[in-house]
């Protein structure tokens, strides 16, 4: 009887490698297709099939390995000899072992691409924005740590032994209440803290701010100050043309004296707006350095407004970087050069600053005018034969 059992288990033990050697001995035979034109592209299905194939036949190895185990185990057994506490001790030591090289891997991510993180926030809501995230990042980095030290430390320390028993502990209400009140009370502050910073960052700009016009289109940043007079012209949507290109109304005569730049000067510690607009499709102005991010909606004017705290040279001495600039970039995959939609943003004093706007000039001219009349013209003669075509 005693060895009609494992007799019976030897031969399916055999019978499942052979299996296993057959799948993975095919799969290798199917990788290698002798008949296969080397340079034809592999269709896709193959590569499916391939991989399907080495899933099942890990399974299958999987399976041969636990049947193998399982048989020795019973060989044991059926010899009267103890195996549970063997495999016990073996499953302890490699929780402790997993356990020392997950926080390992923990403490390598931290120290390799921790490094790579932004630098400190250079905008007043900014370092309020970093504070939240810091804060949140303490609690539950905390109850982390402890928990999984607890989980693999505790899977080791008590592992299964023929010693004692599990202890039957049914509930304790206490605990329970413990349990339940302290994660509430701290999620509850942690949810207070981030609606009182949101609803900070959020406010009306203040009356001073400095404005600026930000449009986003496929694929660059149109970027308009108001000029003398620190107001912007109105725009709209029916002026647009190919030398308008935000169809800025130029009878306004807050626009007169507007004018463009390629670069965002700003001075540092004058709270700045950016109204937010786009030409043709969904664009984000992502500003990293002052952790703001707005969508760019075509139709629908969208506003953000930060104070700059640190300028441009203090934040190369900062990072030890003297090539470093601040960048106002698109975070909306808006079509194929969309990684090339960017405006470099320089922070500089008051009196740079000063210096800086001086060198501006008014993009509204005669001969500016005269194009733009042109082009005016030329739209609506399209416009026009466009209306005759579809008729
Ligand atoms: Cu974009």
């Amino acid at each position: 009887m005693k060895y009609s059992i494992l007799s019976k288990m030897k031969l399916n033990l055999k019978a499942l490698s052979a299996f296993a050697l057959i799948t993975l001995s095919s799969t290798i035979a199917l990788a290698q297709d002798p008949n296969a034109l080397p340079t034809e592209p592999k269709p896709l299905s193959i590569d499916f099939w391939f991989y399907t194939l080495l899933l099942v036949a890990a399974v299958l190895v999987f399976a041969v390995i636990n049947k193998t185990v399982k048989a020795l185990e019973l060989t044991h057994t059926l010899n009267g000899k103890e195996v549970g506490n063997k495999w016990n001790k073996i499953n302890g030591v490699i929780f402790l072992i997993f356990g020392l090289g997950f926080f390992s891997a923990i403490f390598w991510e931290f120290n390799t691409h921790g490094r790579q993180l932004l630098p400190e926030a250079a905008s007043i809501h900014g370092a309020q924005t970093d504070y939240l995230f810091n804060i949140t990042l303490i609690f539950t980095g905390a109850v982390f740590v402890l928990t999984h030290i607890l989980l693999f430390f505790f899977a080791f320390k008590y592992k299964g032994s023929g010693k004692r028993k599990a202890f039957f502990y049914s509930h304790n209400d206490k605990l329970e209440v413990y349990w339940t009140l302290i994660p509430a009370i701290v999620l509850a502050v942690l949810v207070f803290s981030g609606w009182k910073t949101w609803t900070n960052i959020t406010t009306p700009a203040p009356q001073e701010a400095l404005q600026l016009d930000v449009t986003g289109k496929q694929f660059a940043w149109i970027v308009r100050y108001p000029g003398t007079d620190k107001v912007l012209g109105t725009k709209a949507f029916k002026l647009v043309n190919d030398v308008n290109e935000t169809g800025v109304n130029y009878n306004d005569i807050n626009a007169k004296d507007d004018f463009f730049t390629r670069e965002i000067y700003l001075p540092v510690n004058r709270p700045v707006k950016f109204n937010f607009g786009a030409r043709d499709v969904l664009h984000s102005a992502y500003l990293p350095h002052f952790r703001a991010q707005m969508n760019c909606v075509p139709g629908m004017p969208t506003t953000f407004w930060f104070t700059p705290t640190i300028t441009t040279d203090e934040m190369r001495v900062k990072t030890n970087d003297p090539k470093f600039d601040y960048l106002l970039l698109c975070a909306k995959i808006c079509g194929t050069a969309h990684y090339n939609m960017q405006v470099k943003i320089v922070v500089v004093d008051e009196a740079a600053y000063a210096t800086w706007l001086a060198t501006q000039k008014p993009y509204y001219t005669e001969e500016t005018a005269k194009q733009i009349t042109e082009a005016e013209v030329a739209r609506m003669k399209a416009e026009e034969e466009r209306k005759l075509a579809l008729n």
